[in-house]
């Protein structure tokens, strides 16, 4: 079992130059390892002063004399970040003065925190619950202001009420359920086992709302991966600096200007889109642009948006095709680009392939706003209609409620094949569990370590 007795440390900024930085420092004796390195005005030990203070003064090394002038806040257990004693040391933000302090701090019988430790424990202590926890490195992790506001949302605590609620309704049927099987004198079965059949296909409704709205969802977390792929000189890189409006990547008049993968991102609509410029496809004898063209073709492969930019002044070549079939089964919108030339490839050219067709020209801007708003209706889909309780964004708790909604699907089966009601009840009992371990309420030690392992350090 997890051990929650001893006192860690860590720096909870990064390591730069900045106006502050701070190193926290959570356990029993965080005001032990305080007073014996502080030095202030007041007489009082820090477990002494009031909770929620700042305290101004100096970190003093008995060795090396002060070390930086500093401010120290103090919160109490349980009303803190852990639900443990904590400190907070806001020192100058230089390396020297962080790792020196944390140093000294170490010395004085704190133990350096591992990545996630500090909300671990805040899971650990109940003040917070996993789904709670994983939302914490959402917001650090935010790509956009709708993923930040999706995060803060479960951070609150919204994912694990929906959970909660949808929980106790399935203990309740359980419940009802076993009553049946315990009194079948009562005749009870007629009565309840059909309620509970149209309440259990309410519950199923919902998580496939869900999961339905999941994918948006992902999206709105991870970013939407947008390859920007295409033959040689089609307009690749003058696109991707298009959609940045900056000069991001070289553009010359020679094919195979691009020979690695550059990746930026940009926001749409509060969306993050990872834009990814490659290597112009064809065939090549030349090494470096070989490894170009092959780390091209990875990316058309995994990304989740393929953006197809044929060069429309010249005719559609077998590479072009090639593309063009290779991106099928993908999202995709065939790009025509320098519309500002004369046209020699038109939409219907390529209408077979049944992607979105959309003229543009990186030269001039014209089509800019259009494609965004292309990317985007790809991007989402199935965008929020509202139906859904809550968002899911992580991959973790999609793939528990879909379980769970497998396990009521197959309860749902037995009752309506008239089977005996202890095989639905055993269904209903591990969808209850399942949807427990999103918020952690079932949830095994290890799979709790190896969340918090990818947790950054000082959080
Ligand atoms: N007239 C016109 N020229 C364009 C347009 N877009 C790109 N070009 C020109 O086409 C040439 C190739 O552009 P790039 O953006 O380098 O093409 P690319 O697809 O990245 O090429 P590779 O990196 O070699 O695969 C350059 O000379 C650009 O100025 C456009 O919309 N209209
Ligand atoms: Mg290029």
């Amino acid at each position: 079992m997890y051990d929650t007795t001893d006192t860690i440390a860590a720096i909870a900024t990064p390591l730069g130059e900045s106006g502050i930085g701070v190193i926290r420092i959570s356990g029993s004796h965080a005001y032990d390892v305080g007073d014996a390195i502080f030095c202030s005005n007041s007489p009082l030990p820090l477990a002494q002063r009031r909770d929620r203070s700042i305290q101004y003064g100096v970190i003093h090394d008995d060795q090396c004399g002060d070390i930086d002038e500093v401010l120290l806040l103090i919160m109490k257990g349980p009303h803190s970040y852990t639900a443990e004693d904590v400190l907070e040391i806001q020192c100058h933000g230089g390396r020297q003065a962080l790792e020196a302090i944390l140093q000294l701090v170490l010395r004085h019988g704190a133990r350096m925190a591992n990545p996630g430790e500090f909300t671990e424990r805040a899971f650990m202590h109940g003040r917070i619950d996993l789904a709670q926890a994983e939302a914490v490195m959402d917001v650090i992790q935010a790509k956009s202001s709708r993923g930040l506001s999706s995060a803060v949302c479960q951070l609150e605590g919204r994912l694990s009420r929906v959970v909660s609620e949808m929980r106790s309704h399935l203990t309740d049927f359980i419940t009802r359920l076993e009553v049946t099987i315990d009194y079948p004198e009562e005749d009870l079965e007629d009565i309840e086992v059909p309620d509970i059949a149209g309440a259990l296909k309410e519950m199923q409704h919902r998580l496939d709302d869900m999961l339905h709205e999941s994918r948006s969802g992902k999206m709105i977390r991870d970013g939407v991966m947008t390859a920007i792929a295409g033959t040689p000189n089609a307009g690749k890189s003058s696109l991707l600096n298009r959609l940045l409006q900056e000069e991001r990547a070289i553009v010359t008049d020679v094919p195979g200007t691009t020979r690695d993968v550059i990746e930026e991102w940009i926001t749409l609509q509060g969306v993050p889109i990872c834009l990814v410029d490659t290597a112009g496809i064809r065939d090549t004898d030349d090494t470096v642009e070989k490894i170009g063209v092959r780390r091209a073709r990875e990316y058309v492969d995994k990304a989740d948006i393929i953006l197809i930019v044929l060069d429309s002044s010249r005719p559609l070549t077998a590479e072009d095709k090639h593309i063009l079939d290779s991106a099928s089964g993908h999202q995709a919108v065939v790009v025509l680009n320098k519309e500002d030339l004369d046209q020699v490839i038109t939409e219907a050219d390529v209408a077979s392939y049944g992607y979105p067709v959309l003229s543009i020209s990186a030269h001039t801007g014209e089509g800019m706003d259009e494609l965004k708003q292309f990317i985007l209706q790809l991007a989402l889909e199935h965008d929020r209609t509202g139906s859904a309780d809550v968002l899911l964004t992580n991959t973790r708790h999609i793939e528990l409620v879909r379980q769970s909604r497998e396990a009521l699907e197959r309860a749902l089966q037995t009752i309506e094949d008239g089977m005996p009601v202890d095989c639905a009840v055993i269904d209903i009992r591990e969808a209850w569990e399942l949807l427990g371990s999103i918020t952690g309420d079932t949830v095994h030690d290890d799979m709790v370590t190896e969340i918090f392992s990818r947790f950054c350090l000082g959080k």
